[in-house]
């Protein structure tokens, strides 16, 4: 049987580490893609040369054109740039979308049957524009951000509590940013929502605020740590998690963003929802109970996933 084959669109250093992790995991042949010239080149040989170290049979390549990413079963996207002082999010969103209209043309082309991973920032708004520029079913283009999210809070929570990150689980939806809404009730240690630990005296009512405010500047934190780049450890291994469950059709229940047509009383855009992804994609979206608060923090993050999308449409209104 052949192998699948992931294709990774951008090599910086969210691509480096999902081709090392997906070649750790054995997940299939990986095509490294980046308009840097010698670098994705030089990164595939690299880990290429770690294999028989770890003992994992991957083919490893690195290319500048998009031919090299034919056929490929999952593509996983990062290609873009940061924010860099001085530049505005608007402006960062005008060079972004740009590159997302060379992505989606180039999957278009080559890749039209893969299963689509975007992590590129603004996420929400640049997933929803990958989606029409690549012409992909909606359930088969989706993106990175609930997973990360999640996992941060769940490694705060498995601190605080001194229990084992593999014990919390937690939900985080909406849009990835100031406004992602980390659902309290719905998160538990063995089953045991954070609001009845709460009762039970684990942790304060302010005290688990202060954790729910860390996970919405995760990313801000890493960031000031670093000072140059974002976080990419963290964020690879999140991407890689949802290619697994697609390539091995597992059904995990991941919190993406996903394609809403109807659901969550919204239409024609990308947010974070629980999804269940298996062979075709996005299976299901899972539609659960908001209380008033939970969903007027949805109501904010959509609003400002709106006014994202609604710049992408000014810059380009073919979108
Ligand atoms: O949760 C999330 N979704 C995120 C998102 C968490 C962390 C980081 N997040 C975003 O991922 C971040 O804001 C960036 O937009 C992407 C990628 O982050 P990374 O840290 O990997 O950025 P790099 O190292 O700058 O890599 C980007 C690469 C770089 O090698 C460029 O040469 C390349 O993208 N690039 C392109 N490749 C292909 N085609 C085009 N047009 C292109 N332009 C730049």
């Amino acid at each position: 049987m052949a192998r699948n084959k992931i294709a990774l669109i951008g090599s910086g250093q969210i691509g480096g580490t999902l081709a090392h992790l997906a070649g750790l995991k054995e997940l299939g042949d990986i095509v490294l893609f980046d308009i840097a010239e010698g670098m994705p080149q030089g990164k595939a040989l690299d880990l290429a040369e770690s294999s028989p170290v770890d003992g994992f049979d991957s083919g490893l390549s690195g290319t500048n054109t998009y031919e090299g990413i034919a056929g490929s079963d999952v593509v996983i996207v990062t290609a873009g740039v940061p924010r860099k002082p001085g530049m505005s999010r608007d402006d960062l969103l005008e060079i972004n979308l740009k590159v997302m209209e060379q992505v989606g043309a180039g999957i278009k082309k080559y890749a039209p049957d893969a299963f689509v991973i975007c992590i590129t920032n603004p996420l929400d708004a640049m997933v929803w524009a990958l989606q029409k520029f690549s012409g992909l079913p909606a359930n088969k283009v989706v993106g990175m951000a609930g997973v990360l999210d999640s996992s941060r809070f769940r490694y705060f929570l498995a601190e605080e509590f001194k229990v084992s990150v593999e014990d919390v689980t937690a939900f985080v939806l909406g849009g990835h940013g100031d406004t992602m809404v980390p659902l309290t009730r719905y998160s538990t240690v063995a089953g045991v929502p954070l609001t009845d630990l709460v009762k039970m005296g684990w942790l304060t009512a302010e005290r688990l605020e202060e954790i729910v405010q860390r996970t919405r500047d995760g990313g801000a934190e890493i960031v000031g740590l670093l000072k140059t780049g974002s976080a990419f450890y963290a964020p690879a291994a999140s991407a890689i998690a949802m290619a697994e469950s697609y390539l091995k059709d597992k059904k995990r229940v991941l919190p993406c963003a996903a394609y809403l047509d109807g659901q969550y009383g919204q239409k024609d855009m990308y947010l974070g929802v629980p999804t269940v992804i298996g062979e075709n994609g996005i299976e299901r979206i899972i539609e659960i109970d908001l209380n008033s608060d939970e969903k007027a923090m949805f109501d904010k993050s959509v609003a400002s996933v709106n006014g994202l999308v609604d710049a992408c449409k000014k810059i380009q209104p073919a979108l």
